[in-house]
């Protein structure tokens, strides 16, 4: 493929003409790392305009991008902005997750490894569409606040090892207008702009180590594991590129994960796992995700050392003290933060719905599968999440599964609870029994790999 043919010359030392950028890569070429420099420069101070953003986003989307570009693009969006700097001693290491149904592992996730020596100033996001949004499970717990400075953060990290915030204007601005780009031109899925827009916002935060938590199946943004499998395998080679020890790990998300979907509901959920009494896959998630991050930053000899670490972190109690200070320095009272972590949690300090039903087997059987995405859409019905950005969501809303994959449940039998505030909407209680499938009685359960793959 000829390189650059509608492209013409230099306009001056640097500085292109953005046209001919966009011919080089709309013909298949490759993007110096200098232009890529000068593409991010102009989309952050606007002299890129939105249709020439616009056609560089399909243009990407369409022809690739290798991975000395990609990892010039990442570089260049953590340096659009604010890019945090720490005490040399300290082991900075954060996890992402692509974004699942029921999916509370950085909640116990954060303080275990804190606990253990990492500092982890994690940034996360908002629910959108069907996956919820860890930000908002915490602000479930009432004044966790989760807008900190960074003297604030810094702090956190400090005294407590670990805090859970949002993401501030000054990081990484030129992915808020891309983010913001592809939206509405049909580009968010392309492997390049995915792992520009994750890997920058991590090395912002200036972490030494990374874990990824790929997610493929019905409940997750990848729906095929091929895209899944190229996804993280392009994120450890540009991540490790810049200089961050990175893992990722493929999981399966056609379950979700534990037995609650909604935001209080999940919170419960992951203090019981900070007790050391959560369902197993979240243990299985947090201390696998743990044991990397734990290897990644050299506090653990080994992934399965640092994976035994964390589980004795969780029933010890010190992930536990931990979070309970997390979440004093983030806002709730001592004496919410001691009640909710306590042996003998109260959980009614927590938004609670109005209205509990429980929703009958309509058959006999072992289940066999909870369809997440059925799930996520029944909670998003109930209010617990968003269809549009800024709508209110209500906390305490959700669905319980009083059965999960494995698990035997007789016709008549209660298999799932919806928590809810309003009137049930028509056709609810029809949707969720869709979720549910059943093996017939005779045929064996064998349990489904919940990790997959890993890629180092
Ligand atoms: N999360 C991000 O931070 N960036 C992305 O492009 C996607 C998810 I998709």
């Amino acid at each position: 493929m000829p390189l650059n043919t509608e492209a013409s010359e230099v306009v001056e030392e640097g500085e292109w003409r953005v046209s001919d950028l966009l011919a080089i890569k709309s013909n298949g070429g490759e993007w110096t790392e200098d232009q890529v420099a000068f593409l991010v420069r102009s989309i952050s101070n606007k002299s890129l305009d939105d249709c020439q953003l616009g056609a560089m986003l399909m243009a990407i989307k369409l022809r690739g991008m290798t991975d000395r570009e990609t990892v010039a693009l990442t570089c260049n969006m953590r340096d659009s902005g604010s890019v945090f700097s720490w005490p040399k001693e300290w082991i900075v290491a954060d996890k992402h997750s692509t974004g699942g149904v029921g999916d509370k592992v950085s909640l116990p996730l954060a303080p275990a490894v804190a606990a253990l020596g990492l500092k982890v100033p994690m940034i996360s996001g908002r629910g959108l569409g069907h996956t919820g949004g860890t930000l908002d499970k915490l602000e479930s717990i009432p004044g966790f606040r989760v807008s900190l400075n960074v003297s604030e953060m810094q702090e956190a990290l400090d005294k407590v090892g670990c805090c859970i915030v949002g993401q501030t204007a000054d990081i990484v601005p030129a992915d808020r207008r891309m983010y913001a780009a592809r939206d509405v031109t049909s580009t968010v899925k392309s492997t390049p702009l995915i792992v520009s827009s994750i890997v920058s916002k991590k090395a912002a935060e200036s972490v030494g180590a990374l874990v990824m938590d790929v997610k493929f199946g019905h409940g997750a943004f990848m729906k095929d594991r091929k895209e899944a499998e190229e996804l993280a395998k392009k994120i450890v080679s540009v991540s490790k590129n810049m200089g961050i020890t990175t893992t990722a790990l493929l999981t399966d998300m056609n379950n979700p994960i534990g037995r609650t979907v909604g935001n209080a509901l999940e919170v419960r959920e992951a203090l019981d796992c900070l007790r050391g009494q959560g369902p197993a896959d979240l243990l299985e998630l947090v201390t696998h995700l743990g044991g990397e991050l734990l290897a990644g930053g050299g506090l653990a000899a080994s992934v399965e050392d640092g994976r035994r670490a964390v589980d004795r972190a969780l029933n010890d109690g010190s992930a536990r003290a931990t979070f309970c200070k997390m979440l004093q320095k983030q806002g709730v009272t001592e004496e919410v933060a001691t009640s909710l972590c306590a042996d003998q949690p109260d959980y009614s300090l927590l938004p609670t719905a109005a209205q509990v039903t429980k929703v009958p087997a309509t058959d006999s059987g072992v289940v066999m599968n909870v369809d997440a995405m059925a799930l996520a859409k029944v909670s998003l019905a109930l209010g617990a999440g968003r269809q549009r950005v800024g709508q209110t969501i209500h906390y305490g809303v959700g669905v319980v599964l009083l059965k999960v994959r494995g698990e035997r449940v007789s016709q008549g039998e209660a298999w799932a609870e919806l928590h809810h505030d309003d009137p049930l909407p028509k056709d609810l209680v029809s949707n969720i029994q869709d979720a549910l499938t059943l093996y017939p009685q005779d045929e064996v359960f064998t349990k489904p790999t919940l990790i997959t793959a890993r890629y180092s």
